[in-house]
């Protein structure tokens, strides 16, 4: 755990989230400024600064796709389909340094993204 991380306080429970998916591993809750009708994050409970600080021995990433899939059919977008998106590092745009990502969808998605 990162004390001054805001997604490891949302994983201890220190500030609220809007919960819609939580294991023992991973916690997805709704995007504070959500950019889509559905916009979910999901994270590792346990904190990485970003993708590039997991192990190639690891599972985390399988298991948080899987969720994304789960959260998907649970929230009526598999159908329709969704964009699951990873922001690394500055000139990815990623602003919360836990690794995370965004589950978008519920209207069409423009491609390329910005
Ligand atoms: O995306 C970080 C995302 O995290 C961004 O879409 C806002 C969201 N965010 C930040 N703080 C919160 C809280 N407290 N609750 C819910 N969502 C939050 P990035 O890929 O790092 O740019």
């Amino acid at each position: 755990m990162s004390h001054d991380c805001i997604f490891c306080k949302i994983v201890n429970k220190e500030i609220p989230a809007d919960v819609v998916y939580e294991d023992d591993l991973v916690i997805a809750f709704n995007d504070i400024a959500p950019q889509a009708p559905i916009h979910v994050i999901i994270i590792p409970k346990e904190h990485f600064d970003s993708i590039l600080s997991v192990s190639a021995e690891s599972d985390i990433i399988s298991h948080l796709h899987m969720v994304a899939n789960r959260i998907a059919l649970k929230l009526g977008i598999a159908k329709t389909g969704f964009r699951l998106v990873n922001n690394c590092g500055k000139d990815g745009n990623q602003t919360v340094p836990h690794l995370h990502y965004h589950l978008l969808g519920g209207r069409p998605l423009l491609w390329p993204p910005g």
